[in-house]
């Protein structure tokens, strides 16, 4: 396959203002006509010839203002269709052949249970038609869809419908127009026999939007948290950004084969019905919360990527970065601003920093790729988003909203470069963003490693900071970058101190964020009794690795006295870490610091502390983030010190335990607010741990809420520890018992199937095959597949790092055969493989041998080509 360059980039050739489309949708196939209004683009030369991107397409007929085209006027060069001579202005009319029904790579127009739907971005829409699919050719698009009247009544497109009617043969037709220009990517269909559900939104100018979710009827319950959702999202993007919805109609739709989570196509958003159907009886707290975020991310783009797009794919952080960020700071002014953080941090070190520390590392603004839709990557989306939200705090909240201002009118309707976004901030707040640009340019986490001395005779405190950043595959040699460090330094007492730069100033600020710029940095603080304790990159204050010689007292000490939530966090996970490391091989009587212990004891037992962070400070860190932090990861003995240290905490809180699930019972109707999702997380993991070493009073706890709970959360809580403890026959009887309740609801026998393969007690290879035989598993559903084979591999890792090589051998097993069916997530179920250097010795050989195995495969997709050959080199 080939390389595409970012330095390659020439503007288009010819530009597209209108585009005119017509589907005939049939049960054999859809006939698409197109007509193209196009001009040559006066920013590029004249006398190019004509290129239109094609994929897979049968083409019926072309003509050229009105005359067709014979061969020999064109070529079809697979997957470019090439008209040598065009005029400066034309019409050119297209008809193509395609077969959704077929189309199992769900990219372009396909079928999903019943229902034809699209998915265009990155390079969909040239599955659909010859088109010059690129992101930087926006056009207005009318639609036309034509079907069978009984089994697709609702036609849809996007923008406002402007005509419908019926045809003969029981077809009928809908037509609509989308007055905003736009790139193909945010075109999208549906045609079903779907269920509407209506609500309306008054905007802050007083318009009336229309709002709409269509589902398939058995999922007629299960709308009403994203519709409320939606019109948070609304407001809030008014308050927070000023930015007010532009259509009069905006729609949700809910389809159950999907590559993505969702999709923003202009004013008809495509979700997986995992990430937007939940009732309570069906649906846990964390997925409530993904579905409030991601509706949000989804309606956010109608700005941050729909009216303003990107310009090609390099840019694609340019919208997903500030997305996510925008949906990151939604999702904290929802709930708690301190467990967001800690979630988004923690998705962040593990598997972010994973990915920019092995061998498909890239920049947020990449230089190359081979296939875009490898490129939607934890790197482009977090550490984008991490990437804004350190603009966001060196300029401050005014002067940000000031440069976002000036980002969408300068650029409203235009496709542009991450470039465009920074300029932007600076021209809005006069801050130079020059150095801070290399966020962009160089791939790899900086490494931030700390040292301090006590000058007491001075009462001076010095911290000497040095960054460096790793080499990644084609970078060498990095320059400094510009890192927001926000520190705070602490008495023995756990007062904060001020932090007085010089000997004559007195109140300095308790917090202080210091800019690194250069590759060492040294900053001194005066005024100082005695040696404190230096609380480092606050709040995540930059998307760095720390190193300080922490000592487990200082830990302890700022677990429980750090004002900074985010910190009191890491400093619990850093000491956890601490502990499970030096446990490593050691034999299973080790002794455990008893200090944690009696951290962890003292978590249990504070009620003052917001019982939110209390849940996420008792969550130990997991084995993927030991992992991580490996050299030679040798997986095994990392599971069996980290299960070493539960039990332990386990046996020794046993007590503490009982108490506090208790004591967070609910009495009354289930809620969302923060406080009773954190009841229902203290409560779960407590009899996790419980359960974890086998106790008999937990077991009966465990089963009468099996039985009894009436929400999801504690369903699947129970249902979990009892698939994790060593009741083999309890633990059969609740899985066969949640079955037969839910096997009507795809959503929820995902997460049987996910709970399973998760487990290493229910999910060792031989059960994970029959797992794959169950009559409810589906090759052809991405999310059965995720639910199954992503689980193994990503999350149950004792089993899938068997030192027998079978899990592996397993995983490129089920690689090369959806290889054939859906690249692109056989290409993602690819990613625990790759890091295969990272392992022990033992390990590492067996990896490469499965990666070896998947690129000798013949007829290698791209997707899965671009992923094995990087790992391997
Ligand atoms: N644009 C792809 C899906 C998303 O990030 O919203
Ligand atoms: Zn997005």
């Amino acid at each position: 396959p080939q390389t595409i360059y970012l330095s390659d980039y020439k503007a288009p050739a010819f530009l597209v203002d209108q585009v005119d489309l017509c589907f005939e949708l049939f049960e054999d196939g859809a006939r698409v006509h197109s007509t193209l209004s196009m001009r040559q683009n006066p920013e590029s030369g004249s006398g190019a010839p004509l290129e239109l991107h094609g994929d897979s397409l049968k083409l019926e007929f072309l003509a050229l203002n009105g005359t067709p085209l014979l061969a020999g006027a064109y070529q079809d060069e697979g997957d470019k269709l090439v008209i040598p001579e065009v005029p400066a202005e034309f019409e050119l009319a297209v008809v193509t052949w395609i077969e959704p029904q077929n189309n199992t790579r769900l990219e372009g127009l396909y079928k999903s249970s019943g229902m034809f739907c699209t998915q265009c971005e990155a390079e969909g829409f040239r599955c659909i038609t010859y088109y010059p699919d690129r992101p930087d050719v926006m056009a207005r698009f009318r639609t036309r869809v034509e079907a069978d009247k009984s089994a697709y009544p609702v036609l849809l497109s996007n923008g406002n419908p402007v005509e419908q009617g019926d045809l003969d043969n029981g077809r009928h037709f809908v037509t609509w127009e989308d007055p905003f220009p736009k790139p193909a990517y945010l075109f999208a269909l549906v045609a079903g026999d779907l269920l509407e559900k209506r609500d309306t939104f008054s905007t802050c100018s007083g318009r009336n939007i229309e709002l709409r979710m269509y589902v398939e009827p058995r999922n007629s319950e299960k709308c009403e948290y994203a519709m409320d959702a939606l019109k948070r999202s609304m407001r809030w993007d008014e308050e927070v950004y000023g930015r007010e919805y532009d259509l009069d109609i905006f729609m949700i739709v809910a389809v159950d084969d999907f590559n993505m989570g969702a999709m923003e196509n202009k004013g008809l958003n495509i979700f997986n019905s995992s990430c937007v159907l939940a009732s309570q009886d069906t649906a846990t707290d964390a997925a409530f919360q993904r579905i409030e975020a991601i509706v949000a991310h989804e309606y956010f783009h109608n700005w941050s990527g729909n009216r303003v797009t990107c310009r090609d794919w390099f840019q694609l952080s340019l919208k997903e970065g500030f997305t996510v960020f925008r949906d990151s700071q939604f999702s904290a002014d929802m709930g708690s601003p301190t467990v967001k953080r800690i979630e988004d941090v923690t998705l962040l070190r593990t598997a972010q920093f994973a990915e920019d520390a092995g061998p498909m590392a890239h920049p947020i603004r990449p230089a190359s790729y081979m296939e875009i839709t490898n490129f939607y990557t934890l790197t482009i989306y977090e550490k984008g988003a991490e990437v804004v939200r350190m603009i966001h705090n060196l300029l401050g909240e005014e002067l940000f909203r000031k440069g976002s201002d000036l980002y969408f009118e300068r650029h409203d309707g235009q496709a542009v470069t991450t470039d465009d976004f920074v300029r932007a901030m600076e021209d809005a707040s006069g801050r130079d963003l020059s150095q801070f640009r290399l966020w962009y340019e160089q791939a790899g986490t900086p490494v931030v490693a700390v040292t301090d001395d006590y000058d007491e005779s001075r009462g001076v405190y010095r911290l000497t900071i040095r960054q460096s950043i790793p080499n990644t595959p084609g970078q060498t040699d990095k320059k400094p970058q510009h890192i927001p460090f926000a520190i705070g330094l602490l008495n023995s007492a756990g007062d904060p101190l001020p932090l007085n730069l010089n000997a004559e100033e007195r109140n300095g600020p308790l917090e202080r964020v210091l800019e690194l710029t250069e590759t060492e940095h040294s900053v001194e603080f005066h005024g100082l009794p005695e040696r404190p304790v230096p609380s480092l990159l606050r709040d995540f204050s930059a998307p760095v690795r720390v190193q300080y010689p922490w000592t487990r007292e200082q830990l302890l000490f700022l677990m429980s006295h750090d004002p900074d939530g985010f910190n009191r966090w890491d400093a619990g996970q850093r000491l956890a870490v601490d502990v499970i490391q030096s446990l490593l091989g050691a034999p299973d009587d080790a002794a455990v610091e008893p200090r944690l212990v009696e951290a962890y004891r003292h978590l249990l037992n504070d009620i003052e502390l917001d019982q939110a962070l209390v849940a996420k400070m008792l969550l130990l860190p997991s084995e993927a983030y030991l992992v991580e932090l490996s050299d030679q990861a040798d997986v095994p003995a990392i599971h069996d010190a980290r299960e070493q240290v539960m039990k332990h905490l386990a046996h020794a809180l046993r007590d503490e335990l009982v108490a506090c699930y208790q004591r967070n019972l609910d009495q009354g109707d289930y809620q969302l607010s923060s406080e009773a999702i954190a009841r229902r997380s203290l409560r779960n993991i407590a009899l996790a741990w419980l359960l974890h070493i086998d106790d008999e009073q937990a077991l009966a706890l465990a089963g009468e809420q099996f039985d009894n709970a009436d929400n999801m959360t504690d369903r699947l809580g129970a249902l979990r520890a009892l698939v994790n403890s060593g009741f083999e026959h309890e633990r059969n009887q609740a899985l066969a018992a949640f079955y037969q309740r839910f096997s009507e609801d795809p959503q929820v026998v995902e997460l049987w199937f996910s709970v399973q393969a998760s487990s290493d007690r229910a999910g060792q290879l031989p059960q994970i095959q029959q797992l794959l035989q169950h009559p409810a598993f589906d090759w052809k559903n991405p999310n059965k597949v995720r639910s199954v084979v992503g689980a193994f591999a990503g999350q149950n890792l004792a089993a899938f790092h068997s030192p027998d090589g079978s899990g592996y051998q397993f995983l490129a097993e089920q690689v090369c055969r959806l290889d054939d069916s859906n690249p692109q997530i056989a290409a993602r179920l690819v990613s625990p493989l790759t890091r295969w250097k990272k392992f022990a010795p033992h390990y590492c050989e067996q990896m490469k041998a499965a990666l070896e195995r998947i690129r000798d495969k013949s007829e290698l997709s791209r997707d899965v080509y671009e992923v094995v050959h990087k790992s391997l080199a």
